[in-house]
């Protein structure tokens, strides 16, 4: 028998690969999506025939409750979010309803529903923040700079408790970033690749960025979903950091960016303060070693090849889209 596996936000980037592989291994997957006046299933119309997609949202309880009393999925993976740590700001308590408050929602489900279930939860290397140790490992304090990190600590925290407290197979995966041509626009990889991609089409000349200067640890998406795989198939449920290793500037990605197509990206990025943020992290790098021991999980994709398949992709679609 086909297992079965719930994965929520998987209209996102990560649910999108996470669906890809899954399907790949033999799974029947279950997407939750939540209502729309407009369709969101634009990463996942190529396999969305192989899915079952269900109505539900994280800050409906009795919504998860019927998912998983109707549908009695094996494993459920956790990737919905409000994700976006700038817009946290400006929506702080939504932020906390859905980053926080939902992972409570669904493990609590999980507990009524069927605690046999396997459980993985999307923590985020926003956690470390203002970083008390570099590389940042699985036991580095945490100090989040934004209320998505304060957030995502709950939610980390949460996901601890509900294994320690209930015996759940809940396990957590520190993720660093992780992109992809199928990234939201607003994140910076996309941004600046999508921003080269019109420069190069004529449509544009300039990119509005922010802090030139952060540095963060970028891995490809595609990687990362199989790692979040191989902590549920664990016989102990653990917490892993997933992460490259190495770290760039938000320059270093542009100058990638823009050598790729023979520009030079001094002559077309500027600094407009709208994009600053209120408190910054300003240096991510993990160390993955316990996720290489003992999952036995690699990164496959380098940060040049990760910006020039980014940066592909999005010429491709600027040329067919004209946008
Ligand atoms: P994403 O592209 O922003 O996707 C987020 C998903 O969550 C979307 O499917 C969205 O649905 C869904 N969602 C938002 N609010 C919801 C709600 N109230 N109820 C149900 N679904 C809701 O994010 P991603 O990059 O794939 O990241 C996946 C997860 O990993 C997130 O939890 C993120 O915080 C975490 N994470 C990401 C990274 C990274 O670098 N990508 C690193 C560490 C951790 P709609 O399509 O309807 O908006
Ligand atoms: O691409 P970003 O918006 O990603 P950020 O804030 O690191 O968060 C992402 O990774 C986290 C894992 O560490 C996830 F948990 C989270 O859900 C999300 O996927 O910004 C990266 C850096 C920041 O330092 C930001 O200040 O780029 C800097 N930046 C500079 N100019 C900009 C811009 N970021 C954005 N989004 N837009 C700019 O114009």
């Amino acid at each position: 028998m086909a297992k079965r596996a719930l994965i929520t936000g998987i209209t996102g980037q990560d649910g999108s690969y996470l669906a890809e592989f899954l399907l790949s291994q033999g799974y029947e997957v279950v997407g939750m999506v939540r209502r729309s006046s407009t369709v969101t299933f634009e990463r996942i119309a190529h396999i969305q025939d192989d899915l079952t997609l269900v109505a539900g949202d994280l800050l409906d309880e009795v919504s998860l409750i019927g998912i998983l009393r109707e549908h009695r999925p094996v494993e459920v993976y956790n990737l919905a979010a409000q994700s976006f740590v700038q817009t946290s700001w400006g929506q702080p308590v939504l932020t906390g309803e859905t980053t926080a408050l939902g992972v409570t929602r669904l493990l609590d489900a999980i507990r009524i529903v069927d605690p046999e279930i396997r459980f993985y939860q999307a923590s985020s290397s926003e956690m470390f923040g203002k970083v008390r140790e570099v590389p940042q490992t699985e036991t580095t304090p945490f100090y989040p700079r934004s209320p998505y990190g304060v957030a995502k600590v709950y939610g980390h925290w949460i996901t601890v408790n509900y294994r320690e407290s209930y015996g759940l197979h809940a396990s957590s995966g520190m993720l660093f970033n992780h992109e992809s041509p199928r990234r939201g626009l607003e994140f910076v990889t996309r941004k600046v690749t999508h921003g080269v991609a019109r420069i190069v089409a004529g449509l544009d000349d300039k990119i509005p960025l922010g802090n030139t200067d952060s540095q963060r640890d970028w891995g490809f998406a595609g990687d990362y979903v199989r790692a979040m795989w191989l902590m549920v198939q664990r016989d102990e449920p653990e917490d892993y950091v997933v992460a490259t290793g190495k770290t760039h500037s938000v320059r270093d990605l542009c100058e990638a960016a823009f050598s790729h197509v023979g520009l030079d990206w001094a002559e077309h990025v500027f600094v407009d303060e709208r994009f600053l943020r209120p408190a910054e992290v300003d240096l991510l790098v993990g160390d993955a070693s316990k996720a290489r021991v003992e999952l036995g999980w690699e990164p496959t994709v380098s940060f040049a090849e990760l910006v020039a398949m980014m940066v592909d992709a999005d010429i491709e679609l600027v040329r067919h889209s004209g946008r």
